[in-house]
């Protein structure tokens, strides 16, 4: 592995409500970044992070374990916490030595104890924050009920990045409301651009696409004065100040991203593995 300086390393620790995705999301982020060659279970007991006997036998994580990737020009430390109450104490450490957190929370059962816990964890020791909903690919999961839920609990800093659009119940594509970007996901987990929702299909969902896209806009315009006055004179922002506005408001923690991901099907990883080289602090930022 190269030698990076400290501007290009990422310090993440991915925390949540136990069951909630943190080591299948921690395994398809490296796989689909190529550092490892195959997608490991939970059930296979074969994942980078829970390795040791009484993990696998548990199926679930004690101890929080790192795993690294690179991503652009950055090194990226992930370190999967364990969400179960008697390891709690992993979970403060995981997050006190990371520079954010990534925080999973199911498309199924949504906003838990163990959310709250990460959350208030990740604000006490003053790391930008952002949700990661996981498990989108089940028939039960549900984002729209999730965001709701994450916007009565965390308040108006939570702002979606990318959305699923569903039609007849189905996922049919996600859009990246930065890009301004509709992608539908092969089996393989490699997107392909296909076109934005139209307002019928939009409608039908509980959110709008142009209404989110207007509110990551009054996000951004609320981190820099300039912004502000650019936003209300009708002015669009060009995809850099809305990357570089909510980079900042994450670090401001005035601003904390949703995103959506499947890691069974790897649908969204590849949008997440962009955030997090586009968003997500470095420890030169702080
Ligand atoms: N269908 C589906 N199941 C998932 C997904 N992510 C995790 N799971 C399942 O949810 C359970 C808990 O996942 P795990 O990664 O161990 O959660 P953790 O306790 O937060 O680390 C396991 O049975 C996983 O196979 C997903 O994206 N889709
Ligand atoms: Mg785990």
């Amino acid at each position: 592995m190269k030698k990076y300086d400290s501007t290009k390393i990422k310090n993440i620790s991915v925390a949540g409500h136990a069951g909630s995705g943190k080591t299948s999301l921690t395994e398809a982020l490296l796989f689909k970044s190529g550092t490892t060659d195959r997608l490991g279970k939970v059930a296979d007991g074969n994942t980078v992070s829970d390795y040791t006997a009484e993990e696998i036998k548990r199926k679930s994580s004690i101890y929080t374990s790192l795993a690294s990737l690179e991503k652009d020009e950055f090194k990226i430390n992930l370190l999967d916490t364990p969400g179960l109450f008697d390891y709690e104490s992993g979970m403060v450490e995981g997050i006190s030595a990371s520079g954010c957190v990534m925080i999973t929370v199911s498309g199924k059962s949504g906003v838990k104890v163990g959310t709250h816990k990460a959350y208030d964890y990740a604000v006490e020791h003053g790391k930008p924050r952002m949700f990661v909903v996981t498990k989108l690919d089940d028939d039960n999961a549900n984002f729209n009920n999730v965001l709701t839920e994450l916007k009565a609990e965390f308040g108006p800093t939570v702002c979606p990045v990318v959305v699923p659009v569903i039609a007849d119940r189905q996922i049919v594509s996600y859009v990246n409301l930065i890009e301004m970007k509709a992608y539908k996901y092969d089996e393989n987990g490699n997107a392909v651009e296909t076109e934005m929702p139209t307002s019928e299909v939009s409608d039908k969902m509980g959110y709008r696409i142009d209404g989110l896209i207007e509110a990551v806009s009054e996000a951004v315009a609320e981190t820099d004065e300039e912004l502000f006055e650019k936003f209300f004179s009708g002015e669009a922002f060009t995809q850099k100040e809305l990357i570089d506005g909510i980079h900042k408001g994450m670090n401001e923690g005035i601003i904390t991203p949703v995103t959506c991901v499947s890691s069974t099907t790897l649908a969204g990883i590849d949008m997440l593995l962009k955030e997090i080289s586009l968003l997500l602090p470095a420890p030169s930022d702080n």
